[in-house]
């Protein structure tokens, strides 16, 4: 039995998550819209720690200024009054069909005029609510075919689009960051910035990229055939895991947006063991520290209890594997085996101090290349030492 969740554990849940009725390409809701405030009480009883939306998540698209303030009033009441936090806000530039070209990189000019205002909007929003991160997933933004964009023309406009948001956030004052969410495909056929490092590579060109980072989602990552503790592991070297989507996924296929480990499970061990314990050979390396945010589908079989079943299953899933990651880590044997491997020799600069590239070709070492090719790593013992502390 693993212990009950704890606002200390910052477990937070998307309202557009346990709030999802079950529609999908194929097929109708199955279950019953709640009000975004029901969604928010239940997950406080459940021990989460905070929410988080899109701003279509909690009033319609068409809403006046007078009907947007009074529902995230009420929202933002009912969350105080839960204890929960509103810890991110995000924009829905993805559903209307005004939205059918993407927000930022619409072909249309008028679309990513009034794309922009709308997430310009959704910035005050945040800082009305109390949000501290800006997710940014651009779903649209990308294309169906290769002779319907000019690429270059698409990241300036996407560069541009981020830039003035990020700027008018330092302009504010705001206390807000934005993350970048990576994602191959679905809803278009190939979606700009696929992954983690796509998204890197196009901060590292912003003026504002200070307070612009990531929101890796565990089966984007997957989707694109890539390793999610790898792609969070760069995000945290280049200082930009800002947020996290912790979910499932099986393989490559559409978007499944299972329960955190209901994919794959062993994946699910190493990124809690990451978020959990760090880097093994850097002590003093990053750490992420920021909310525990699940962003999954309870499935469409389910009744309203089913997804409260999901909720407590994402939050249980990550306590049980954060308990095991510590008794691994603690564990002697996988200690000498992490030694053995050469895992903390990693961390040993390659070069002695001040050492250049011209002292290093001068002098041999007496380096016994034999012998190197020789040595033995023993990764699968450890490998094993893993699945015995998480199945055993
Ligand atoms: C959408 C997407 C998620 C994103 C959300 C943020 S919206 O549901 O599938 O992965 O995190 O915009
Ligand atoms: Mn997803
Ligand atoms: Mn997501």
């Amino acid at each position: 039995m693993v212990r009950e969740p704890t606002p200390a554990d910052k477990f937070s849940f998307g309202l557009w998550t346990v709030g999802w009725t079950g529609t999908d390409p194929f097929g109708g809701p199955t279950r019953p819209a709640l009000d975004p405030w029901e969604y928010s009480d239940r997950l406080a009883e459940l021990g989460a720690w905070g929410i988080t939306f899109h701003d279509n998540d909690v009033f319609p698209f068409e809403a006046d200024d007078a009907t947007r303030d009074r529902i995230a009033g009420r929202l933002k009441d009912a969350t105080d009054r839960a204890g929960l936090v509103i810890e991110m806000v995000t924009t829905n530039t993805f559903s209307h069909p005004i939205f059918k070209d993407g927000g930022l990189t619409s072909n249309d000019r008028g679309v990513r005029r009034y794309g922009l205002r709308k997430i310009l909007r959704a910035v005050d929003l945040a800082v009305q609510v109390g949000a501290t991160t800006f997710v940014m997933w651009g779903g649209r933004e990308g294309a169906e075919y290769d002779g319907s964009k000019d690429l270059v023309a698409a990241f300036d406009r996407y560069r541009e689009g981020l830039d003035t948001v990020a700027g008018y956030i330092k302009s504010q004052g705001y206390d807000l960051r934005i993350a970048l969410e990576p994602k191959p495909n679905e809803p278009r056929g190939d979606i700009f910035l696929p992954t983690v490092g796509h998204a890197l590579a196009l901060i590292a060109e912003l003026e504002h990229g200070d307070i612009v980072g990531l929101n890796p989602e565990t089966g984007h990552e997957q989707m694109a055939n890539l390793n999610y503790t790898h792609a969070l592991a760069q995000a945290l070297w280049s200082g930009k895991l800002f947020h996290i989507d912790l979910n499932g996924q099986r393989g490559l296929k559409y978007d499944q947006d299972l329960v955190f480990g209901h994919g794959d499970l062993l994946s699910a061990f190493f990124t809690v063991d990451l978020l959990e314990n760090g880097f093994p050979a850097s002590p003093e390396g990053p750490r992420y520290t920021g909310p525990r945010h699940f962003d999954y589908k309870p499935s469409r079989t389910e009744h309203l209890d089913g997804v409260w079943e999901s909720a407590k299953a994402s939050m249980s899933t990550y306590l049980m594997l954060a308990e095991r990651a510590r008794a691994f880590r603690a564990d002697p044997r996988v200690q000498d085996a992490m030694a053995y491997a050469g895992v903390f020799e990693l961390a040993e600069p390659t070069l002695a101090a001040g050492e250049t590239a011209a002292e290093l070709l001068a002098h041999d070492d007496g380096f016994d290349v034999t012998k190197a090719a020789e040595r033995d790593y023993g990764f699968v013992r450890l490998q094993q030492l893993a699945v015995e502390h998480l199945v055993g």
